[in-house]
């Protein structure tokens, strides 16, 4: 399998971020992409390549134009206040409040995010601009014939609305790529959601769309981040009503459990009849990962790429959390060499 990665993404090295009500060493660091790196070149998984630079315009195609500009300026607006550390919200409009964009840089960063997980840092617009044209570059090697392909992206994307950073995601990269094939003349994408929270910006995106469909399992928003999505009710809207399937799951989960969540996200995938599919792929939901309360073990990866395997379409693997950095890379390649393993045997 073809991996798509680049070295970008060290330039986004967060210090703190705001969880469980503290300031937090950032649990998204550079070191985890490097071990996925290392693994995939330990395990021959296939060539490693540099992304191309598709511009801006394929991530236009998600995210609002303000939205962009904001992000891309926001760092250098932060240093004309003489700041150079970590640039965090603080303010959002919530409940009674009113979403008119101010004109602060704070008043700015509270309007286009919705936690204080994402900081802005010196090279976040690079790394995630990258790391966008990563899932591009992977998805172009789909487009041109490939069964399958894997972006190495960091900072991951699920959590990224239209016009909202959080959750450790500036940039939706799976989302980027579903509107990629789309645009390119696929007519129906599905997006499996694996990683252990809710792809909150992903369902929102193409929640009133039929063209995608959206499955996603993950921690119970009564009781994990992102908290106020991702119950199994959200169906999907208007044209996009029946395209959206959420798959909560109770703290403590094992495979038995998740394993009968992807099978019917996966029945849902083949009723859908996807041209291709790309998988938001964290290994979050990892026993020992440091944030997250399920209890999947390394072998349940390969297992859950030879489930994937068995949909028999084109998919494209896009980089999401994981935060057990010692045991990344063996999960998340455990899942692109079972998806190889029952692609061999077909
Ligand atoms: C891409 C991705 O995986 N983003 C995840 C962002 C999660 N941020 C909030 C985590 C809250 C963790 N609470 C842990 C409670 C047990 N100590
Ligand atoms: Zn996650």
């Amino acid at each position: 399998m073809l991996t798509i990665y680049s070295d970008d993404h060290h330039l986004h090295h967060g210090r703190c971020e705001l969880m469980d009500g503290q300031l937090m060493p950032c649990f998204e660091m550079p070191s985890r992409a490097d071990h996925v790196l290392q693994r995939v070149k330990d395990r021959d998984l296939g060539p490693v390549q540099a992304p191309q630079d598709f511009g801006l315009a394929p991530l236009q195609r998600i995210h609002s134009r303000d939205y962009l500009e904001f992000f891309k300026n926001a760092w250098a607006r932060w240093t004309e206040y003489g700041q150079d550390g970590d640039l965090l919200p603080y303010t959002w409009p919530a409940r009674t409040l009113r979403r008119v964009l101010p004109t602060s840089l704070h008043g700015q960063l509270g309007y286009y995010s919705f936690d204080g997980g994402a900081p802005i840092t010196a090279g976040t617009w690079q790394a995630a601009y990258s790391a966008a044209q990563v899932a591009l570059t992977a998805q172009q090697a789909i487009q041109q014939g490939a069964r399958s392909a894997f972006a190495l992206c960091r900072p991951p994307g699920h959590h990224a609305a239209s016009d909202l950073m959080g959750g450790y995601c500036y940039l939706n990269n799976a989302a980027i790529a579903a509107q990629a094939f789309l645009d390119q003349g696929h007519a129906k994408v599905a997006i499996i959601d694996v990683d252990y929270h809710h792809g909150n910006g992903t369902q929102s995106i193409f929640y009133d769309r039929s063209d995608v469909l959206f499955t996603s399992i993950h921690g119970h928003p009564e009781a994990e981040f992102p908290f106020f999505l991702g119950y199994a009710d959200e169906l999907g809207e208007g044209p996009g009503e029946g395209f959206n399937f959420n798959y909560p799951l109770p703290a403590g989960s094992g495979w038995d459990t998740w394993s009968a969540a992807l099978e019917a996200a996966c029945q849902e995938t083949e009723r859908f009849d996807a041209d291709v599919i790309v998988v938001s792929l964290g290994v979050d939901t990892f026993k020992d990962d440091p944030i997250s309360q399920f209890k999947l073990d390394s072998p349940d990866y390969l297992a859950m790429g030879q489930r994937i395997a068995r949909l028999g379409r084109p998919t494209l693997f896009v980089m999401e959390g994981g935060y057990a950095v010692a045991e990344i890379g063996i999960n998340a390649v455990n899942v692109l060499e079972g998806f190889e393993q029952a692609g061999a045997a077909q």
